[in-house]
């Protein structure tokens, strides 16, 4: 039996100021994960209009999420950093998907149904077949590794199911043009031309709550700016939003058993060892038995120290747009490549005459 070769893919949406959610669940892993693996990062520009079709700069917002990407460690040279319009594979491999997904599959992803809510008539077709263009964004690239946060879990799931779906539907195809290889699918021997994508979920924070409210996550669309860290905050914002952050009048456990049921304590204690690279039972260790008062200037001065540097590379990166301008074409054009290939590949599996 045989392997895909490892390759790690990821995106991050340009709808809105990057939180210290977006960099704990998903871009710090991204800085780790290139030393041992090529890496691709995309600016996922096509996902940004699917719960939004007007956005005020979506180019602006594009620089800034690559500007951000840049600023974390990712070397553009190294591995690619690019946008997703600029590789219209994408959007025509998602095409493909929309035909071998069934709607059945997206109308029970909980991401549509908390966005669409009551009102999912009246939604665009985009966001019910978002997960179809995320699984083609990774599976162009048959890449085989995805670093999400926790929220993505299910999507990665049906990327798995289209991927499968895919190898079964066109089995036969896929063997006599002599494409594909021999994997393990659970115990089953399978011929397959996509792979089965790897979630890559984990670390003290795999899902940052809202700073106001322990039950929802930090999110770019909560109306309350102070229910977030943005990586473009300056110290005296991240001071204020730690301060004021929600908690409970208890002391910290000792213990993370004593986190239980206390979810802005859970949180606060996620984000300080997700930020030191340590993890919950160590961090308490160091502050069970402390109150909140004597945490939270801690906390404070750890994500300026962790949060200051990327701010002011962001800043200085984005002060030449011509240049990041280059790096997203350069990362496109390398990025195309790979598509292309594959897009041939799919297109005489499928049967289109090229
Ligand atoms: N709160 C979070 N904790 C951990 N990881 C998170 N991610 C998002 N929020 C958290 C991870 O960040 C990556 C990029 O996310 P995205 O911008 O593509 O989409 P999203 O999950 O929809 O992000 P937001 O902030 O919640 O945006 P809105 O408010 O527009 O929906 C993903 O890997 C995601 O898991």
């Amino acid at each position: 039996m045989s392997e895909f070769k490892k390759l790690v893919f990821s995106g991050v949406q340009p709808t809105g100021n990057l939180h210290l959610g977006n960099y704990l669940g998903a871009i710090r892993k991204f800085v780790a994960l290139q030393e041992d693996s090529d890496c691709i990062y995309c600016v996922v520009d096509l996902h940004a209009i699917t719960a939004q079709l007007v956005h005020e700069d979506l180019r602006a917002q594009t620089r800034s999420i690559a500007a951000a990407f840049i600023a974390a460690g990712i070397d553009p040279v190294k591995h690619i950093v690019f946008n997703q319009s600029a590789v219209p594979q994408h959007a025509e491999l998602a095409w493909v998907f929309n035909c071998v997904a069934r709607i059945g599959w997206m109308e029970r992803m909980t991401q549509f149904k908390d966005k669409s809510g009551k009102n999912a008539e009246q939604v665009s077709l985009g966001l019910l077949a978002y997960p179809s263009l995320m699984a083609a964004d990774i599976l162009v690239y048959r890449a085989t590794h995805v670093p999400v946060g926790d929220d993505q879990k299910q999507h990665l799931e049906l990327a798995r199911d289209i991927a499968q779906k895919f190898n079964i539907d066109f089995g036969g195809q896929i063997k006599s043009a002599g494409l594909g290889l021999d994997i393990v699918v659970g115990e089953e021997p399978v011929h397959a031309y996509f792979p089965m994508v790897e979630p890559l979920i984990g670390g003290p924070a795999p899902r940052v709550m809202s700073l106001k409210d322990g039950s929802k996550k930090m999110s770019k669309s909560d109306p309350s700016d102070l229910s977030r860290i943005n990586l473009m905050d300056d110290v005296d914002a991240i001071s204020k939003k730690i301060r004021k952050a929600k908690t409970d009048p208890d002391a910290l456990p000792r213990e993370t058993e004593g986190l239980k049921g206390r979810p802005e304590a859970e949180n606060l204690v996620g984000i300080f060892a997700a930020l030191a690279d340590k993890s919950k039972a160590e961090v308490l260790q160091e502050f069970g038995g402390q109150q909140f008062s004597a945490f939270k200037p801690a906390l404070i001065d750890l994500a300026v120290n962790v949060l200051a540097p990327i701010n002011l590379e962001m800043r200085r990166l984005l002060d030449d747009t011509n240049h990041i301008d280059a790096i997203l074409r350069d990362g496109s054009e390398r990025a195309g490549v790979i598509a292309e290939k594959t897009m041939n590949e799919v297109r005489d599996i499928v049967g289109f005459l090229r």
